[in-house]
C-alpha cells in the first residue's frame, strides 16, 4: 500500500501516457505521434536501438558480478531467478533536470523475490534504484519506519549494542510487540547474506533498464532451463531517443511544452529467442482497464512466445492475478480475510505455483530434448 506515497503527484499533473506521470514543470502533453525518429511507425528494433544508444557505465561492472553470481549457482546447483522490480524513468533533458516516472514501488518484485529465496533459488534483483528491497522493504519507505519499533533504553531486545554518541542510551531496543517478526525477517536477512543467494543490481532510465536486461539474459543464458525470469517491473513503453533529446534544462518561456516520444523496443522477442533461449519466462501485464487484461494478455504470449504473462488490474494487484498460458488461465485470489485479516501477501501463492511450472518446464524440456 505504499505505492501513493512514492512520488505524490497533482491530479493535473497526471499524463494520459503508460500510467506515466511527468516531474516537472511541464504543461502539455501529446500521445506519440508516428512517424518515429526512425521514419516508420511502431517501435525501433532492439538492435537498432542498442547500436543507437549509450550503455550505462556501470554495465561492465554489473556484468562481471552478474557472472561470478551465476557460475557459483550453476557450480552448487541452484536454480536461479532475475527478477525485475520497480519503474524506470524517462529522461526528457540529456542533464536530466526533468523525468517522467510510474507509480511502482517495486512491492510485488521485493516480495517476489523473498519468496524465491526462500524456495532455493538464487535471485539476481534488478531493481529501480531505491525501490523496495527484500526483507529491508519490511521497514523502508514512509511506512513502518524500523524507528516506529524502537526505543532506547527501554525494556526489550537488544538489536544494537553500539552507543550513539548523540544519545545518552546504551543500547536500542525493540519494543516487544515486534521483536518476533523482526527477529524472523532479520534471521532470513542475514542467512541469506550469508549464503550469497542475492545480487542485487539498480537501474533507473529505461535505456538502465534494457542494457542491463540484455547483459543479464546473455550471461544468464549457460543456465539453459534451469533460469526463470520474473518480469515484474513497469518498464515505460515510451521514451525520448538520444538524438531528440534536448542536452540542457528544458525553458518555460516558450510557454506550453508538448512531447513526441517513440515507443520502446519490444525485448521481450529478443529476450525469448535470442539471449535466452530455454529459459522459463514469465512477464507481467498491468492494465487499468479489466475489459482490455485478457486480450493484452494472451497476445503478448502469443507475439513473444514465452511461457507466462501474469495478468493484473492496477486497483486489485495485491489480492489478484490471473496467469495465463496459451493453453489456459488461472486466478490467484486472495479472500477478504486473507489479505486484510490475515495479512497473507499474494507472492506467496504465486511464486510456488510458478516454481511447479519451472520444475515441470525443466523435466520437459530433458525429455523432449527442447523446449517450447
Ligand atoms: O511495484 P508494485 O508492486 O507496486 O506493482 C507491481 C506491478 C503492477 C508493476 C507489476 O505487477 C506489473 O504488472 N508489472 C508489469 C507492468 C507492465 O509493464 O504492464
Amino acid at each position: 500500500m505504499q505505492d501513493e506515497l512514492v512520488h505524490p503527484v497533482p491530479k493535473n499533473r497526471m499524463a494520459a501516457l503508460d500510467g506515466a506521470h511527468l516531474n516537472g514543470d511541464i504543461t502539455a502533453f501529446s500521445a506519440p505521434t508516428t512517424p518515429t525518429s526512425t521514419g516508420s511507425p511502431g517501435p525501433v528494433s532492439a538492435e537498432v536501438y542498442f547500436a543507437t544508444h549509450v550503455a550505462p557505465k556501470s554495465l561492465p561492472e554489473n556484468a562481471e558480478r552478474i557472472r561470478t553470481f551465476v557460475d557459483k549457482h550453476m557450480k552448487e546447483g541452484r536454480r536461479v531467478v532475475l527478477v525485475t522490480s520497480g519503474g524506470t524513468t524517462v529522461p526528457l533533458e540529456t542533464l536530466t533536470v526533468r523525468f517522467i516516472d510510474n507509480f511502482s514501488a517495486g512491492t510485488r518484485g521485493a516480495t517476489s523475490a523473498e519468496y524465491f529465496l526462500e524456495q532455493g533459488y538464487a535471485v539476481i534483483f534488478m531493481h529501480r534504484q531505491f525501490s523496495l528491497q527484500p526483507y529491508t522493504r519490511h521497514y523502508s519507505h514512509a511506512r513502518n519506519c524500523f524507528l516506529d519499533f524502537m526505543e532506547a533504553d527501554e525494556q526489550g531486545i537488544h538489536v544494537c549494542l553500539i552507543p550513539i554518541f548523540t544519545s545518552n542510551a546504551k543500547s536500542f531496543l525493540v519494543m516487544p510487540s515486534y521483536v518476533e517478526k523482526m527477529r524472523t525477517i532479520l534471521h532470513k536477512y542475514k542467512s541469506t547474506q550469508k549464503a550469497g543467494t542475492l545480487l542485487s543490481l539498480d537501474f533507473v532510465t529505461v535505456n538502465d533498464y534494457l542494457f542491463l536486461l540484455r547483459a543479464a539474459a546473455q550471461i544468464i543464458s549457460k543456465m539453459d532451463v534451469h533460469a526463470m525470469y520474473y518480469l515484474a517491473a513497469a518498464v515505460s513503453d515510451f521514451f525520448i531517443p538520444r538524438d531528440k533529446m534536448s542536452e540542457h534544462k528544458i525553458q518555460s518561456g516558450d510557454g506550453l511544452l508538448s512531447l513526441t516520444m517513440d515507443q520502446v523496443p519490444k525485448i521481450l522477442k529478443p529476450l525469448v529467442n535470442d539471449w535466452t533461449p530455454n529459459a522459463f519466462i514469465v512477464s507481467f501485464k498491468l492494465e487499468t482497464d479489466e475489459a482490455l487484461l485478457p486480450m493484452k494478455s494472451r497476445q503478448a504470449l502469443k507475439r513473444y512466445g514465452h511461457q507466462i504473462v501474469i495478468g493484473n488490474i492496477l486497483t486489485t494487484r495485491k489480492r489478484l492475478v490471473s496467469l495465463v498460458t496459451l493453453e489456459d488461465v488461472a486466478e490467484i485470489r486472495l479472500t477478504q480475510n486473507e489479505d486484510e485479516v490475515q495479512h497473507i501477501e499474494i507472492e506467496s501463492r504465486i511464486v510456488p505455483e510458478l516454481i511447479r511450472r519451472h520444475t515441470q518446464w525443466i523435466e520437459a524440456c530433458g525429455t523432449r530434448g527442447e523446449c517450447g
